[in-house]
């Protein structure tokens, strides 16, 4: 099999001797991802009618993602292929207890060390810092941040592309808090949490974007590397201070609205301690910008 076709439902052996098959995953995925009006991908599905020279490199950053990363990276090249979009995937793990990075290793043999980029770091450094690690190995002219949980599903990209395109924007921000958007599978009290921060946010700071907390979004590379150099939070707030930035820095910003589905496999890393950290990091920004 070349390295860079499309991996017919790979299935990685676990060394508790269960099996993970991708068909298995996958239909969890369509049928967890069900919604009644999802008319925004019935056209421009394929962009074989629409040139694009672009390559696109998706920062995926994990920590214990081992059950979701072959999931994730299959549904990427799937959608890559399919709309002949040039890619490559930089994971960035931060030596997960649960053995991600070797799954990674596997993912890069099969489907070539061109589209699967190991970046790894030593330890748990927080996903902000992730983000400004993985840029630096970037070799695409435009860059995918999403959650490798597949709480951000892939099938929003190709909207995303041609939403940037149609408008040359610098930012193209997926949002669940408008149109068709929406949060499945969250407890009330994460839908309160996520809520309550993103109606902080747009009180205090302004920032003109229905989405702040959200992490699926698609930069101009040049744009993501100037605002992460301006950015000064760490942890959940990053999200927020990036569109912050954007609006200072006169960025256009596009929306999709994308249905995000609760992780399936593994544990939130969300927990008290970011919350508190969120809001001093709210507050921070609102007295320095
Ligand atoms: N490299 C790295 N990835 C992280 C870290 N914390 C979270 N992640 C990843 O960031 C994404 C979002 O984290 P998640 O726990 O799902 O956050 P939630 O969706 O807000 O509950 C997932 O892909 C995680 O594996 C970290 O410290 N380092
Ligand atoms: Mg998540």
């Amino acid at each position: 099999m070349p390295p860079s076709s499309l991996a017919p439902a790979p299935s990685f052996t676990r060394s508790d001797s269960d099996s993970i098959s991708i068909n298995i995953q996958d239909d969890i995925t369509t049928s967890t991802t069900l919604q009644p009006s999802h008319h925004q991908f019935s056209h421009h599905q394929h962009f074989s009618n629409m040139s694009n020279h672009h390559k696109y490199s998706v920062l995926l950053p994990t920590y214990n993602e081992r059950d979701n990363l072959p999931v994730i990276v299959w549904l990427l090249t799937k959608t890559f292929q399919e709309n002949n979009i040039d890619y490559e995937i930089i994971v960035i793990d931060d030596n997960s207890p649960d053995g991600t990075l070797e799954i990674a290793k596997q993912l890069q043999k099969i489907y070539g060390e061109d589209r699967i980029l190991l970046r790894p770091r030593a330890g748990k450094l927080g996903l902000g810092t992730a983000y400004v690690h993985g840029i630096q190995h970037a070799t695409g002219d435009f860059i995918f941040i999403l959650d490798a949980d597949m709480s951000h599903h892939p099938k929003f990209m190709p909207e995303m592309i041609r939403l940037q395109q149609s408008k040359n924007l610098d930012i193209v921000t997926g949002t669940r808090y408008a149109g068709n958007g929406g949060v499945y599978g969250w407890d009330l009290k994460r839908k309160v949490i996520s809520r309550g921060a993103n109606f902080l946010a747009t009180v205090l700071l302004r920032p003109g974007v229905s989405d702040l907390t959200g992490s699926f979004r698609l930069y101009k590379k040049e744009v993501l590397s100037k605002l992460i150099s301006a950015c000064i939070s760490k942890g959940y707030v990053f999200q927020m201070e990036m569109m912050v930035r954007a609006r200072q820095f006169n960025y256009t910003i596009g929306e999709v609205p994308i249905t995000f589905v609760d992780r399936v496999f593994g544990d939130s890393k969300m927990g008290a301690m970011e919350i508190v950290s969120y809001a001093q990091g709210l507050l921070k920004l609102f007295v320095a910008v």
